[in-house]
């Protein structure tokens, strides 16, 4: 029986709090489910919510919460997630106040701390949309690709912050003509030559003129793209120490650490420690352990040993768990915000939501 929402329900901190912990109860009811825990999947419906963002159109992003909808809902890269969308619907019954997009994102952040990670600072503020806004299909990475398409993917997520400088002086700074880093576009510059390349030196940074607005009063338009850089997706890409693939959903099969219900910096320890060799099987191509044949890679999970950038990232995570918990835990709560209007969250500084285990101390 769904509980009616009573008219002018503001909800409080200690609201959302009664959430998450209805939310840690349910993964853990899940005896005969995989590895014990619904946690893995509800993460991966938080990210699959949140991952599609697209800076430059504004679509996507977990503020919707379209994946309700068909088609989304049917997209390959989302099988399987119908029933991480079923366990939080009952939630949604017993606190029909809170918008879809809240509740799957808080359910992220429920599964990572419960499951031993770090804290991951959220807050509410995202609304129901309609079908209409749900996001056409490819958005999500594909596991069979490298690290372009893994650059490609993360780069579209971000945000754009458009700033009109005007330059009296203009013409008589020096112009630059560079190709654009990415996307191979002819970038025309009058700037001071300092000032771009600094910020083109910055990976997250992509300072890029658009137009000059006048001949007549000199000013440019600078799109400031800040995107995920290399040692975010690298630390995103270690929520794999958690959960498994399944055959039956993605084509994949396996999990990737001994320890699927603990979050861990071991994802990245057994990419270095382990000998990994392609897997002699029907299935897709991934990759096994040599000594247990019983952990998988997925090839774009391999790229982050291959890749020279991500390399180095994944080396110091594997080095450094204190290191790697607090990068994740920054970049997971990034991603849990692509998309968000500001002035739709309800307060101006995400919040701290405590552990059960913080709860009974
Ligand atoms: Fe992932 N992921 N993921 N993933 N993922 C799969 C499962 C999980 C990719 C592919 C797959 C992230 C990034 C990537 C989780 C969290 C994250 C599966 C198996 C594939 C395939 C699905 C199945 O068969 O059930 C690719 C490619 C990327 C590239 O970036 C990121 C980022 C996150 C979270 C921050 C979790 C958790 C799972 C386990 C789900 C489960 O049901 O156990």
């Amino acid at each position: 029986q769904a509980a009616k929402v009573k008219a002018n329900f503001v909800p409080s901190k200690e609201d959302y709090q009664k959430v998450y912990n209805r939310i840690a109860e349910i993964m853990d009811e899940a005896d005969d489910y995989d590895d014990g825990s619904y946690g893995p999947v509800l993460l991966r419906l938080a990210w699959h919510s949140s991952g599609t963002y697209d800076k430059d159109t504004k679509t996507g992003g977990s503020n919707y919460a379209t994946m309700r909808f068909e088609p989304e809902s049917l997209h390959g890269a989302n099988a399987g997630l119908n029933v991480a969308r079923e366990i939080m619907e009952k939630v949604k019954k017993e606190f029909p106040w809170i918008s879809y997009g809240d509740l799957w994102t808080l359910g992220g952040v429920a599964a990572i701390q419960e499951m031993g990670g770090p804290n991951i600072p959220w807050r509410p503020g995202r609304i129901d949309g309609t079908a209409a806004e749900a996001t056409p299909d490819g958005r999500l990475p594909d596991a069979s690709q490298g690290s372009d398409h893994l650059r490609n993917i993360f780069y579209r997520m971000g945000y754009v912050r458009i700033y009109t400088s005007r330059f009296d002086f203009l013409p008589t700074l020096p112009s630059v003509t560079t190709s654009h880093p990415i996307k191979g576009e002819v970038v025309m510059l009058s700037l001071p030559l300092g000032t771009y390349s600094r910020a083109a030196a910055r990976k997250d940074l992509d300072l890029r003129a658009c137009s000059i607005l006048s001949l007549w009063t000199p000013s440019l338009t600078l799109r400031r793209i800040h995107r995920f850089n290399d040692q975010e997706i690298v630390a995103l890409s270690g929520a794999h120490a958690l959960g498994r693939c399944h055959s039956n959903r993605s084509g994949y099969e396996g999990p990737w650490t001994f320890s699927p219900t603990t979050f861990t910096n071991d994802f990245f320890k057994l990419l270095f420690d382990e000998k990994w060799v392609w897997k002699k099987w029907n299935g897709p191509k991934q990759l096994e352990d040599k000594s247990t044949g019983s952990l998988m890679m997925l090839p774009t999970d391999y790229v982050l040993v291959q890749d020279k950038s991500f390399k180095k990232f994944a080396k110091a995570y594997a080095d450094d768990m204190e290191l790697y918990f607090k990068d994740f835990s920054a970049a997971l709560a990034r991603l849990f915000e692509l998309g968000v209007p500001t002035q739709q969250f309800v307060s101006s500084e995400p919040w701290k939501m405590r552990t059960v285990d913080e709860q009974k101390a």
